[in-house]
């Protein structure tokens, strides 16, 4: 039998994906995934990227859908790699971040949900701060083991609870109570 769901969740990333669904569930939210890479414009601002992401989004399956752009964003290196995470990661990866840094090793995690159907499209943020730890820490995705949230001594890649207070968790939360409320 053929699952349905509400909407779909458009990116190149199954990690993404995975935990947007687990997330999306906890609030009634049935979350299917279309793998698609989609062409992303060079900005500053990761509100631009969205707009123009989601768009090209929609004109390609025209069904209900989100995508999601994050960033991590480091204090001392004035906010790079920020809106060019994603590159930066596959180039010089987590090795070539911590080789970058001293002792000043703020940072945050951005994430900016985008909605878009053939009449509505609305963004929404969700933030959190925390440190770049000294060392590769953990088995996770991405920059989950370089990045220790706020009030922990663990990275993202060694906790258990990272999708009750991830960035993704906080802006997906502020989209369901807008979604279930449409
Ligand atoms: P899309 O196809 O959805 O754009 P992407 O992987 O290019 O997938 P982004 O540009 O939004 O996605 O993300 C930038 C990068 O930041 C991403 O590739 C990861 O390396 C990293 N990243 C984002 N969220 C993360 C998280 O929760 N944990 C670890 N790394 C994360």
């Amino acid at each position: 039998m053929q699952q349905s769901f509400d909407l779909y969740f458009v990116s190149s990333n199954k990690h993404k994906y995975l935990e947007a669904k687990t997330i999306l569930d906890s609030f009634g939210i049935r979350l299917g995934f279309l793998k698609l890479s989609l062409e992303e414009i060079q900005s500053d601002s990761i509100k631009i990227i969205a707009i123009k992401k989601a768009k090209n989004a929609f004109s390609k399956c025209n069904k209900s859908l989100i995508i999601e752009d994050d960033g991590l964003f480091i204090n001392s290196l004035d906010g790079f790699p920020g809106p060019y995470s994603s590159f930066v990661f596959q180039t010089i990866g987590n090795k070539g971040i911590l080789n970058l840094l001293d002792t000043k090793r703020n940072a945050k995690f951005v994430s900016l949900i985008t909605y878009c159907d053939k009449k509505t499209i609305k963004s929404f943020e969700g933030k959190i701060d925390g440190t770049i730890s000294k060392k590769i820490k953990g088995k996770g995705w991405g920059y989950d083991p370089i990045f220790v949230p706020k009030n922990s001594t663990k990275t993202f890649a060694e906790i258990k609870n990272k999708n009750e207070l991830s960035h993704r968790y906080k802006a997906l939360k502020k989209f369901a109570s807008w979604y279930l409320r449409k």
